[in-house]
């Protein structure tokens, strides 16, 4: 894998502290330079996949860029990229993309990722995994040196049917590293993603040593629909921090 780091002008010293925020929108204008007109781009989810979003918009409407095609990865992100005019489509009708875009929650270093604190890995993964190139857009935040080592969830999409079940089942796959697992909710109410199903996280005390084998146990439980490991998809991952923008590639 290849590595490149680029210093940026706007570190200078008399530059004020650069927000999260801003550090979010260097990582997606850095990312929209892999975007050709003509493209059919997988469109993320969240905060950072946002600003990609907002900024694709823009050069489309200044005519820099023509003929993209976008496949949103949510019903939020289809909402702002339908306001923003951006021509939308479905898997369905594209099954093959040449790009797609995304923030992520966790980014190890070999560029394996923890989605799905948004709530909307399922097509996430769908997306990502039907394009040819998948580049990942962080502030430095994000970075672990093992998945599950932040102390935040580990997202696992499951079918409303029994979730206390399955919560169970996920829990008990995990004794061994002390996992808890709890039903995602909001305000009071389990939290329903955008195919109808709810969510458990997990929450790891240490970092999870075998991924690999770790999804493949947790897809292996009927009634999981999918999980926020995503091994192996990323082809680049840019990650913005105080210092500047760094790429780094699979
Ligand atoms: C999506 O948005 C998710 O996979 C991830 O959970 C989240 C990251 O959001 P943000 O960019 O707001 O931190 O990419």
């Amino acid at each position: 894998r290849t590595h490149s780091r680029r210093p940026m002008s706007i570190t200078a010293h008399s530059a004020p502290a650069l927000t999260q925020d801003d550090l979010k929108k260097l990582a997606a204008d850095k990312a929209v330079d892999y975007v050709k007109s003509g493209m059919v781009l997988g469109l993320g989810t969240g905060s950072t996949a946002a600003f990609v979003v907002a900024k694709l918009g823009e050069l489309l409407s200044s005519g820099q860029l023509t003929d993209i095609v976008g496949v949103p990865t949510s019903k939020r992100t289809e909402e702002q990229a339908r306001q923003l005019g951006i021509p939308l489509s479905v898997l369905d009708d594209h099954p093959h993309l040449d790009l797609a875009i995304d923030g992520a929650d966790e980014v190890d270093p070999d560029l394996n990722l923890v989605k799905g604190r948004g709530g909307a890995l399922l097509r996430e993964k769908m997306v990502e995994a039907a394009s040819d190139k998948f580049v990942v857009v962080v502030d430095d935040t994000k970075l672990v040196s093992g998945l599950g080592g932040s102390g935040l969830a580990m997202p696992v999409e499951v079918v409303q049917f029994c979730w206390k079940y399955n919560l169970v089942r996920l829990q008990e796959l995990f004794k061994e590293e002390g996992v808890e697992a709890k039903l995602r909710l909001n305000g009071g109410k389990p939290y329903v993603t955008d195919n109808s199903n709810y969510i458990v996280d997990l929450y790891f005390k240490t970092p999870i040593k075998d991924g690999l084998g770790a999804g493949k146990e947790i897809s292996a439980l009927e009634g999981v629909v999918e999980h926020g490991l995503f091994l192996d998809m990323a082809t680049s991952v840019i990650i913005a921090g105080k210092n500047g923008v760094d790429v780094q590639n699979k």
